[in-house]
């Protein structure tokens, strides 16, 4: 494969002018400091109107749930084959060959989207949970012995990472080149800022690595990958595309769980009537993750493109306009929820956005949601309490809003 790490130039970006009448705000929704406390720009964005045009991007952004909704459900006037960050793959070229499953739209999508849905079907997870749940006893019960650690390495960072890799089948497990490869991954949705050339750097040892890892021969029977390639012996996608799949487990795989899981660690540690009300009622282990992404919004934002001139809630879209959908602000949004900035893990928040919404939705969510409950039901069953030990610091990130540290103490019951 072709390594291309030089980022495109910022000019590439430009496509739009601003729009007649939208309101102009001069604001780096990538800066280190929005990036890392985002709750006062996720406030404004909404606040300043339903669009706004950020003239240092030409970019379009949403925060208002409706409207982010809109834009994110309709994938005929907001596509993603242009890509689903800041470049527009129609004016400059992607860093890497685009997803066959992310950054391509109908009818392309459908074929490879129906075998990812039956890869990962609640159905095809009822083995694994088992193994799930013997993982997080087993982590938990070490942590616990433990006594203080830092949650982010410690507990987020290496329970996906014990047992995803497993679940596709990879032979040879690279914690360190698969936690870069999701960090590059979804930093290269940014501008070309230092996080992102940070991040790309790193390329040239990840890349080729993590290539290796989606060949068939490089996968055991009975995960995820090997399930994807028996979608190529059916004839129904083909080899290449059978390994360009698995690329798409190990881009979204990763991140976006060690960030989930580490966000509601920050979140019952900084709540501890919520933790005790988790204890009391183990069964609130996957509302009180829903609940987590609400509130934290792990994939704060992506992007999709007009590919004509169109309207939402009667706001004039250009053709051409990149629009930075803000899921962190919609999830935030107090028109949509009740007491929205209150962490209550029996909310039950349906339709929060944190899995995308329409039909590019998460389809590895069934994934994410059985990682993150036999972990929270392993720590409501194990732990007497979550105390921070140190201050949390937040990692910023260009379209993943995660923790880098989160000293915390498990204290037994
Ligand atoms: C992919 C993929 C899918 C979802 C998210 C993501 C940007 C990548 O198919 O590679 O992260």
């Amino acid at each position: 494969m072709n390594v291309q790490v030089d980022a495109p130039l910022l000019e590439e970006h430009v496509a739009i002018a601003p729009p007649e009448g939208m309101a102009v705000w001069d604001i780096d929704p990538y800066s280190d400091d929005v990036l890392a406390e985002p709750a006062a720009y996720y406030a404004e964005l909404r606040a300043r109107g339903p669009f706004v045009y950020i003239p240092r991007y030409a970019l379009l952004a949403c925060g208002r749930y409706p409207e982010t909704k809109e834009v994110f459900s309709d994938w005929q006037r907001f596509v993603s084959s242009r890509g689903v960050g800041l470049t527009d793959f129609k004016l400059a070229k992607p860093w890497r060959p685009p997803s066959i499953i992310l950054e391509v739209d109908p009818p392309d999508h459908a074929k490879t989207r129906s075998v990812m849905v039956r890869v990962m079907s609640p159905r095809a997870l009822t083995d694994l949970r088992q193994a799930f749940q013997a993982a997080a006893d087993a982590l938990v019960d070490a942590l616990l012995a433990k006594g203080t650690f830092d949650a982010v390495p410690d507990l987020a960072e290496a329970y996906p990472t014990s047992v995803f890799p497993q679940a596709v089948g990879l032979t040879e497990i690279d914690t360190r080149r698969l936690v870069d490869y999701g960090a590059m991954v979804f930093n290269a949705l940014g501008p070309d800022n230092a996080l992102r050339r940070r991040s790309m750097a790193k390329g040239p040892d990840v890349v080729p690595w993590i290539m290796e890892q989606c060949r068939r021969e490089r996968l055991a029977p009975g995960g995820f990958g090997a399930m994807i390639y028996a979608a190529a012996d059916a004839g129904e996608i083909t080899e290449a595309e059978a390994g360009m799949l698995v690329r798409s487990l190990l881009s979204a795989g990763v991140d976006t769980t060690v960030t989930g899981i580490g966000n509601a660690i920050w979140c019952l540690a900084g709540h501890p009537g919520e933790f005790q009300r988790l204890r009391e009622n183990p069964r609130l282990a996957l509302p009180a993750f829903e609940e987590t992404l609400r509130i934290t919004s792990p994939v704060h934002s992506f992007c999709r493109t007009a590919n004509q001139a169109t309207a939402v809630n009667g706001v004039a879209i250009p053709q051409d306009a990149k629009i930075l959908c803000v899921l962190g602000a919609a999830n935030l949004d107090p028109d949509q929820w009740p007491d929205a900035d209150r962490f209550d893990i029996a909310r039950r928040p349906a339709g929060h956005l944190a899995f995308g919404v329409g039909i590019h939705n998460c389809v590895g969510q069934n994934v994410a949601r059985a990682e993150a409950s036999a972990l929270l039901t392993a720590i409501a069953n194990k732990v007497g309490a979550i105390e921070f030990a140190g201050a949390p610091v937040w990692r910023p990130g260009n379209a993943i809003h995660a923790l880098d540290s989160l000293p915390v103490t498990f204290r037994a019951p």
